[in-house]
């Protein structure tokens, strides 16, 4: 049998995202949490299908728009990516919101703004186009805020390291040069993806975070290496490992706004100032703190993200049952 998807493909600041237009599952569920749960447990084999290889790679990640379930939205997303059905993603929601509006397929009630329900909560977002092109994408982030501070792992071949854990839609280990990580260019791509695997492996066993107002979102999923700056217009780097083998090419959405709680927490950055974030290849997000406020019992933020996609072509992918590798496949 044929499964045939309908794709727009594209990267935002480098990364990939599809922005799967057709062959959407019909989901139960009475919120995109819901629905998050029911399609991880009917028809994760779409996701696997079209992220992993041959058909996707390591850092193959993207979505479906479907309609909301609150009348005050005016689209749902719900995201795919190697490691699963992230609660959020930033650079995956800039792109398909460019690609959804360059395409036809998302109708602002009111143009220029969007309210989008994810899985995480509802997101803000504030978008600029000229002619037929969205030339920039501002979202307003669900509340970010710091899990733990101090957790201490040995790492081998790397040594003792301190790593704090945030939140910004996904949870956040995060490592600040310190000890034998000098910053990123010292360790490189390659390094950072082997020592990230044991550090979330690490973090993992020795505390586990749940969201205080949604327990489905729970667990260390991505490990977000801090850095300074390379340009001197900006404030950081970052380096984000995620799923088995990825490193984002963008500065990643949910771990800026991580990253903006957890800078806030140590009195580094105010409500209103920004912070201009650079991804392991340059490319960029302008983050701020929007505004102060509380996740459950924890102090947090309200960040947001700017950044902006480029579609690169159509896709047409059929997963059909008859190939060996109808599900997909990684090599580990
Ligand atoms: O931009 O939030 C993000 C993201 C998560 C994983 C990869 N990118």
């Amino acid at each position: 049998m044929r499964h045939t998807f309908f794709c727009i493909d594209g990267h935002t600041a480098g990364n990939p995202v599809r922005l799967v237009a057709g062959g959407a599952p019909l989901l139960k569920g009475a919120s995109m949490s819901e629905r998050r749960q029911d399609f991880l447990a009917r028809f994760d084999w779409i996701r696997t299908g079209l992220c992993f290889e041959p058909r996707g790679h390591d850092m193959m990640s993207g979505g479906f728009l479907y309609p909301p379930t609150t009348s005050d939205a005016d689209v749902g997303i719900l995201f795919i990516e190697t490691s699963g059905c992230l609660p959020m993603c930033g650079h995956g929601t800039i792109g398909m919101v460019t690609f959804g509006l360059e395409h036809g397929l998302i109708q602002p009630a009111t143009p220029g703004r969007l309210k989008v329900e994810v899985p995480a909560g509802t997101i803000d977002i504030a978008y600029e186009a000229e002619r037929d092109r969205v030339t920039a994408v501002k979202i307003t982030n669900v509340p970010a805020y710091v899990a733990a501070t101090g957790i201490a792992i040995e790492v081998e071949g790397l040594g003792p390291i301190t790593v704090d854990v945030a939140y910004g839609g996904n949870y956040y280990a995060i490592v600040e040069p310190q000890g034998a990580y000098a910053g990123l260019d010292d360790l490189g791509a390659a390094a950072l993806v082997g020592f990230s695997g044991i550090i979330r492996e690490k973090v993992r066993a020795a505390f586990e975070p749940v969201h205080p107002l949604d327990p489905t979102i729970r667990g260390v999923s991505h490990v977000l290496w801090a850095d300074r700056p390379r340009a001197d217009d900006a404030d950081g780097r970052n380096a984000v490992f995620y799923g088995d083998k990825a490193i984002d090419r963008s500065p990643c959405g949910t771990g800026t706004s991580a990253r903006l709680a957890h800078l806030a927490a140590q009195g580094k950055l105010n409500v209103g100032e920004r912070f201009v974030h650079e991804s392991y290849i340059g490319s960029r997000f302008t983050g701020r703190v929007e505004s102060a406020t509380r996740v459950g019992d924890k102090v947090g933020i309200v960040p947001s993200i700017e950044g902006s996609a480029v579609a690169t072509g159509f896709n047409t992918i059929w997963i059909d049952r008859s190939d060996r590798f109808w599900e997909g496949f990684q090599v580990k």
